[in-house]
């Protein structure tokens, strides 16, 4: 298992991984930490999409700690438990309830992998043995709700759903009810994708959040914006802005597979405080992982 899952995050990684092959070059050259080993490293880092305020705090870590001193494989074991400690989230995982379900919501502009993602979630967390529940609230777009059926069907995972055009609402609501009187640990909520200028398609989310948290108290318990990896720098707007109108408690990075942007994590814990909780490497039900800092890392680091 734990094979699997470090092959998953270590193929996901493959094209990342190549984008790093230049930081690496840099830590593993001889020579001395001068002014220009300092700046190669800025210039690599910031290449593999770790982020400008992200880079420019590993480099002065790095210059405090090893200014004129001769480069040694020291200096990389530095900087890999540097780039650990950036991605180190306080509470990983998910935060399960208690008592009654845990309501996990998704998020995300058009196309960024949040049905594909919350199918594999569901199917994760099935196998885990909880009983999920999935809740079609993508009514806006054709087909929506049939992608979604297909996907519960091939797992055998429940789903409320109604028609195309419905309230997203309304279905919200019959699946908090649904998944409290049928004892349902977990209850994930599929969204229409959406623009931040959408500003009705902005406050239809805002009102699924409410009518959730009316429903279930505490809920929304997750707020889960699935960012497509190979967008890189963009990702980190976006959960900008979406932040502005739901509070989101974590990412779902996806599409890790087709990038060389994976760096972008860094940039995204950094400069939003979210942590990456999930990383999707592909389009296969068990191609979903959990977000681990020091496989990450781990994998960045690793020769070819
Ligand atoms: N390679 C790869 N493809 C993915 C991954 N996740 C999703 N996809 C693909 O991305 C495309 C869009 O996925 P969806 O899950 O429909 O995205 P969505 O955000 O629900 O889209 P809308 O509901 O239209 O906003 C599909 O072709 C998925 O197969 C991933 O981790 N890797
Ligand atoms: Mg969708």
């Amino acid at each position: 298992m734990l094979g699997r899952l470090f092959k998953g995050i270590r193929a996901g990684l493959a094209k990342t991984r190549s984008a790093f092959g230049s930081v690496l070059d840099v830590l593993r050259g001889k020579g001395k930490v001068d002014q220009a080993f300092l700046d190669k490293l800025e210039k690599q880092l910031y290449l593999a999409d770790v982020g400008s305020q992200a880079t420019l705090t590993i480099v002065d870590r790095v210059r405090q700690a090893f200014r004129d001193k001769e480069v040694t494989g020291e200096i990389e074991a530095f900087v890999k438990k540097q780039l650990r400690e950036l991605l180190t989230d306080a509470s990983p995982g998910l935060g399960y309830q208690t008592t009654g379900p845990t309501v996990v919501m998704i998020a995300g502009v058009n196309g960024s992998g949040k049905t594909t993602s919350i199918a594999k979630l569901a199917s994760k967390l099935q196998s885990e043995g909880k009983k999920v529940l999935l809740a079609a609230c993508d009514t806006f777009r054709a087909a929506a709700v049939e992608q979604l059926t297909v996907w519960a069907g091939r797992i055998g995972c429940e789903i409320v759903k109604q028609g195309q055009n419905a309230d997203p609402s309304a279905v919200a609501h019959d699946a908090c009810e649904k998944a409290k009187a049928r004892g349902f640990d977990v209850l994930i909520v599929d969204t229409a994708g959406r623009l931040h200028t959408q500003t009705h398609l902005m406050k239809e989310l805002e009102k699924i959040h409410r009518i959730v948290s009316r429903q279930i108290p505490g809920a929304p318990h997750e707020v889960l914006l699935v960012l497509d990896a190979t967008t890189g720098q963009n990702a980190v707007t976006q959960a900008e802005q979406f932040s502005k109108s739901v509070k989101c408690t974590g990412i779902v990075l996806s599409k890790l597979d087709g990038t060389a942007k994976g760096g972008s994590v860094f940039a995204i814990k950094q400069k939003l405080g979210l942590p990456v909780k999930f990383v999707g490497v592909g389009e296969q039900i068990d191609d979903l992982e959990n977000f681990d800092p020091d496989a990450f890392v781990n994998a960045l680091f690793e020769k070819e």
